[in-house]
Formats: C-alpha cells, sequence, structure tokens
C-alpha cells in the first residue's frame, strides 16, 4: 500500500529544487498534480533538449509519477480553478521567487481562510535578512551556504559540486517539513506553513565545516593535509582537497590506468583499527611497531608521505583489485564511479535505484528512482506527464467539474486552447 495515498499535493514547483520534493512525495504515493501555465509549462520542459520538440531528460527525471494541469493563474476563470484546487488538496508546494504566489493572490493569509488545514510549502534561495527577495539557482546556494569556499584544493579557488545539494538537498529537506506538518496535521486538524531556504539547507549538508570553524579556535585541524605540510591555517575554515571529513584520514589515489581513465582512482581510508592490514597490504610491515607510524597521533604530520606509498601500491592494481583485495579485510575503500558505470551497474537497477522509463514522445530513458525504501510501499516509477495531459481528468475526477463548465474555463483561456 502506497504511504502518501489519498494526499494530494497541489504542485507549483518548477526547475529543479521543488520538483525534487514534489516526485519524492509522488513516490510515496500522494496524488501530485503539477500546475503549469498553458503552452509553456514548467521552462525546464524546453531546456537541455536533446530530441527537438520532445520534453527534455531535465523534466522527465523531475517529475516521475505526477499529473498535469495547465491553468492560468493569472485569469479569472484560473483562479476560481486554483481556489477549488486549494480546497481540494492537501499540501501546496512552490518554489517561485518571492513574493510571486502572494502577487497571484495566493499568499499564506488568503490559503488559510480557503482551507484552513492546507500546509503550504515553500522553498526559496535565502530565508528573512538582506537576500530574502533574491532569485536563486543551485550554484548561488551552494556559494552562499558555505559549501564552495570549503570545497576544491587549498591552492585553488572555490568550488562548486556536482551533487545538487542546493536544489535536490532542498527539496528533500522540504520534503521531511511537508510529511512532518501532515503527521502534526493528524493530530491538530491545521495546517501550516513549511519553508526551507536553500543556503540553509546548504549549510545544514556542511555542518562539519562549521564544526572545524570552531575547532580553529582552539588549535589548528591537525586531521587536514595542510598540518603535515606544515601550512598555517587561516581564521576560516579551509578548502581540504579530498582530505576525509572525519578523524579517520582518506585520500583519493590513482590507479591501474589513470593516465587514459580520468576515472582510475580510488578513496582510501587509512582507518586507525586496521592499520596493521594496511601496513601488510602495501608491502610496508615495518610501520607496524615503528613508533614514527605506529599511532594515529604519530602519522598526522606524515599523511602527505602515507598516501603517496599507499598509492605506489594502488598503481599497480585496478581499482576494483583494490577493493577486491581490501575489502575483506575491511579497509573502507571507495572506487571513483563514472556515471557510465553507475548507468551499468546491474545490482543498481535490481533495487530500482536506476530505473529504465518509457516515454511516449522519446522512449526509453534512464533515471533515478526513490533512493528512500519502504518495506511495504514500494515506489513503481511512472513516466513524467506531458504539458497539460491530465487537466480534463483533474477538472471532471477531482474539481467535479461538468462538461458545459470545463467548456466555459477553456473559453476564458484559463486552461490553454
Ligand atoms: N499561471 C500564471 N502565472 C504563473 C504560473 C501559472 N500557472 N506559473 C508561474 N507563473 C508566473 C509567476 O507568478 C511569476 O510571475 P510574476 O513575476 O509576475 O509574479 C512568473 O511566472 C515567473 O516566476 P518566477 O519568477 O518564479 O520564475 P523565474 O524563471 O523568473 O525564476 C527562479 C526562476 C528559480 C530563479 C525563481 O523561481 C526562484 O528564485 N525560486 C526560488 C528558489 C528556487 O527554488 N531556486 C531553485 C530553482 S532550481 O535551480
Amino acid at each position: 500500500m502506497e504511504a502518501l495515498k489519498g494526499v494530494k499535493i497541489l504542485d507549483f514547483t518548477h526547475v529543479q529544487s521543488g520538483p525534487t520534493c514534489t516526485q519524492l512525495l509522488a513516490w510515496f504515493g500522494a496524488d501530485v498534480i503539477k500546475v503549469e501555465r498553458p503552452g509553456i509549462g514548467d521552462i525546464t520542459r524546453g531546456q537541455l533538449r536533446d530530441i527537438p520538440d520532445v520534453d527534455s531528460l531535465y523534466f522527465t527525471m523531475l517529475n516521475h509519477n505526477k499529473r498535469s494541469i495547465t491553468l492560468n493563474g493569472k485569469n479569472e476563470k484560473g483562479k476560481e480553478v486554483l481556489e477549488r484546487l486549494v480546497k481540494t488538496c492537501d499540501v501546496l508546494v512552490e518554489n517561485f521567487a518571492p513574493g510571486a504566489l502572494d502577487r497571484m493572490g495566493f499568499g499564506w493569509d488568503r490559503i488559510q481562510e480557503i482551507n484552513p488545514r492546507m500546509i503550504y510549502a515553500s522553498i526559496k534561495g535565502f530565508g528573512p535578512g538582506p537576500f530574502e527577495d533574491c532569485k536563486v539557482y543551485e550554484n548561488v546556494a551552494q556559494c552562499a551556504g558555505g559549501a564552495a569556499s570549503t570545497t576544491g584544493f587549498l591552492d585553488g579557488p572555490p568550488l562548486v559540486t556536482g551533487a545538487q545539494i542546493g536544489d535536490s538537498g532542498t527539496g528533500l529537506h522540504l520534503a521531511l517539513g511537508i510529511v512532518t506538518a501532515l503527521f502534526h496535521r493528524e493530530r491538530s486538524g491545521k495546517g501550516q506553513r513549511v519553508q526551507a531556504a536553500m543556503q540553509d539547507g546548504v549549510l545544514n549538508l556542511c555542518r562539519v565545516k562549521l564544526r572545524d570553524q570552531q575547532r580553529l579556535t582552539h588549535g589548528p585541524l591537525t586531521e587536514y593535509s595542510q598540518y603535515g605540510q606544515d601550512i598555517p591555517f587561516g581564521d576560516a575554515t579551509p578548502r581540504a582537497g579530498n582530505d576525509s571529513g572525519g578523524g579517520q584520514p582518506g585520500w583519493i589515489l590513482k590507479c591501474k590506468g589513470y593516465e587514459t581513465d580520468p576515472n582510475a582512482y580510488i578513496y582510501f581510508i587509512t582507518q586507525a583499527p586496521i592499520w596493521g592490514k594496511i601496513c601488510d597490504v602495501i608491502g610496508k610491515p615495518e610501520w607496524k611497531e615503528d613508533p614514527e607510524y605506529a599511532t594515529p597521533n604519530a602519522r598526522l604530520n606524515k599523511l602527505t608521505h602515507i598516501f603517496d606509498t599507499i598509492e605506489a601500491w594502488t598503481k599497480t592494481k585496478t581499482k576494483f583489485e583494490v577493493m577486491d583485495i581490501c575489502n575483506p579485510l575491511d579497509i573502507p575503500v571507495g572506487p571513483i564511479l563514472s556515471m557510465k558505470e553507475l548507468a551499468e551497474e546491474q545490482s543498481l537497477r535490481d533495487t530500482g535505484t536506476v530505473v529504465e522509463v518509457d516515454h511516449p514522445t522519446r522512449g526509453k530513458y534512464l533515471t533515478v528512482g526513490n533512493p528512500v525504501k519502504l518495506s511495504d510501499s514500494p515506489a513503481d516509477v511512472k513516466r513524467s506527464p506531458l504539458l497539460g495531459e491530465h487537466t480534463e481528468e483533474i477538472l471532471e475526477q477531482v474539481l467535479g467539474y461538468g462538461t458545459d463548465e470545463i467548456e466555459e474555463i477553456r473559453k476564458s483561456g484559463a486552461i490553454g486552447d
């Protein structure tokens, strides 16, 4: 049984952050009704297109399991329909630029008047403060949330990461807020406002870097490579290259074939309890007893030399051979997997994490399925809707409009041609 069966989501989201949230809710079984502008729709339908006149992968991969209704929220008749949707649905989710829904006449006060049980969930770039009116995209959030200043190499510029922690990350945060508010509504009978700012979401994911910021006032960060390299620390958490985040030193090391394969690398962690096994594997058994290497503290100022030595060994093996040798010894290692390798990985297909979907105009494509697995409520990934594919169905079945009324709505231009 679908866990969120019966929950109706009025989905006013677009681009990536909001759609990530409502897609998750749809996978958990909610009925997600995506409202799109007639004739235009979510702007991503037409962005980064790989096939002419076909919804882009950007759109299809973020809007599975939803229904699409076209509706002009600025048209009088459209507003009437929208009001009916607000009355009928449990949750409204939006990630417009600040103030857009208020300008349309559907601010929080109005929503509460129409439906006091409604949960009104929003993503914005920033919370209240100096930047609250700004429009924000992924990389802006990564920069403003502390990720960019702490990513990259010490001697290079700040870096953004390929993981969409600003958009998809904040969508995830919002989804948690929504189900929490739904749980609360079960007991209180009242809806509430749920807000997630992208800056806050990124900072939440960068929590350990704020930890390090405070540790800095008590001395150098000894697990950072720069400590062993005698490079002084400044007054803010520095970029740490590929250093591992915690107290278990790690680094990305070259493997066999790295000269031609950009992903022939492995992440290698020198976890303290298995130090002896590492020494044996890399041919340095003498390091086990040598006081200069035997303890984690003694090793801290030699990490660069230690990883160079381990790399001399990993360079003689493929990343998968390193995995095969190290995993039985409990040495934590992780291959650098390319998107190509992930797309072809059978175990990810078997668990439904990578799914092949069929689309009427695109044909077959791959997507990432629900990464959160519920034992009694498996997610069945269904293709994204075409623009306005369910307009009549929703007007009729969800809102109870009759044929004549639908004709009248159509004539007003509220749902397009
Ligand atoms: N009917 C009528 N009008 C509609 C409509 C509908 N169904 N759907 C959208 N619109 C209107 C909005 O009301 C808005 O009109 P006004 O500006 O007149 O109020 C207009 O379309 C454009 O909305 P927008 O400003 O949100 O869109 P944009 O492309 O200019 O900006 C973005 C995009 C993402 C920068 C902005 O929405 C934003 O900052 N969102 C919050 C943060 C966020 O989620 N960012 C991540 C996006 S993913 O990278």
